[in-house]
């Protein structure tokens, strides 16, 4: 079975491929690098693209910044995952779902020196990515990172393990909400199909990712519903976290996932925004999920993040009141030059 284009974009460039695997084929020892703030596909690629590296022979180590959420635990060599580059002795590192060095967090503040001159290979869908490799593959029509290695894998004729298709299933289900978001093309399915195909089973995916959560989340989640409050007549929607919600949960940081998409998902809200703050009083870290005409991407660039048109993020370098009241303040502008119709602050919901 081979992968090509119907109505979605096409394989990946040969002569890109070409360059790729001239960097691969020499390599022994190989790092793969998954951002900060690991989510299913960054996770899912680095630890797919190892274990298909490792049946070619390479040595493989997938490497994070932050620990991987817990509902990831079953992903097949999550516990070897690695928070440094060790004795950074790599022939190639392989740059994941992200292309700056900026978003691999400590991975590269703790290993610049090293990371700046190491031959790196980045793989990425991102529509802001600049590329921080020798070699790029960047394409933005994919869902997912893992779909990219999907084609990479069948082009390049590399094998397909079991474990690696569970890794990459994972990706393009948590990316894709499991196909529901509208970057899901043919080419996404025909991904997965042949991911299932290789015996990745999609319920053990879904199930931890999306059905199952411990109950501090919830409560996590309730204490966030309170703290919504709303603009423009509902258009926008905004909330947060702190170390207050933690401490009166029991939750932890990574249980806020998606709540953006929660937000999103309220009826007649065009511009969802979720900010939190834990631990570092000066940090404040803004989820913004869009619909048209707002770009997300666009708005959170202006504060140094990226992301995508419909979801994008943040790291502003101010206390969480400040960092809202100017978010908050340019959306409700935003909403006001596309001519969406401003009416105030509404006060019924504060
Ligand atoms: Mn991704």
């Amino acid at each position: 079975m081979s992968i090509s284009s119907h109505n979605s974009t096409e394989q990946i460039d040969p002569a890109l491929l070409a360059q790729a695997m001239a960097l691969i084929g020499p390599a022994r020892r190989i790092a793969l690098l998954a951002h900060e703030h690991p989510d299913g596909d960054c996770l899912g690629s680095v630890l797919g693209f190892a274990h298909i590296l490792r049946q070619v022979g390479k040595t493989c180590v997938a490497a994070c910044a932050d620990p991987a959420p817990r509902s990831f635990s079953f992903l097949p060599g999550i516990e070897a995952l690695s928070n440094t580059l060790g004795d950074e002795d790599f022939d190639l590192v392989i740059a994941l779902d992200a292309g700056e060095f900026s978003r691999y967090g400590a991975l590269y503040t703790q290993h610049r020196a090293y990371l700046d001159a190491a031959t790196i290979l980045n793989i990425d869908h991102h529509i802001s990515s600049e590329g921080c490799g020798q070699v790029n593959i960047i394409d933005p029509t994919s869902a997912a990172t893992a779909e990219l290695l999907v084609l990479f894998q069948s082009q390049a004729q590399l094998p397909l393990t079991k474990d690696a298709a569970t890794c990459l299933l994972t990706g393009i289900i948590t990316d894709t909400a499991s196909f529901q978001y509208s970057s899901t093309t043919a080419r996404t399915l025909e991904a997965g199909a042949q991911l299932v195909q290789a015996g990745a089973v999609p319920e053990t995916i879904v199930r931890p990712v999306f059905r199952v959560q411990p109950l501090a989340q919830v409560r996590l989640r309730s204490k966030v519903v309170d703290r919504i409050r709303t603009s423009a007549g509902g258009l926008l929607i905004w909330s947060y976290s702190d170390d207050e919600v933690l401490a009166e949960t029991g939750a932890t940081p990574d249980m806020d996932d998606n709540i953006s998409g929660m937000l999103r998902d309220i009826e007649g809200v065009k511009i969802a925004a979720f900010f939190k703050n834990y631990g570092r009083p000066e940090i404040t870290w803004l989820s913004l999920r869009t619909a048209e005409p707002y770009n997300a991407a666009t708005i959170c660039q202006r504060y140094g993040g990226g992301g995508h048109a419909r979801a994008a993020g943040a790291t502003i370098r101010m206390p969480m009141d400040k960092a809202m009241a100017m978010v908050v303040a340019e959306l409700e502008q935003e909403i006001e030059k596309a001519g969406a119709g401003f009416y105030g602050r509404d006060t019924e919901h504060q």
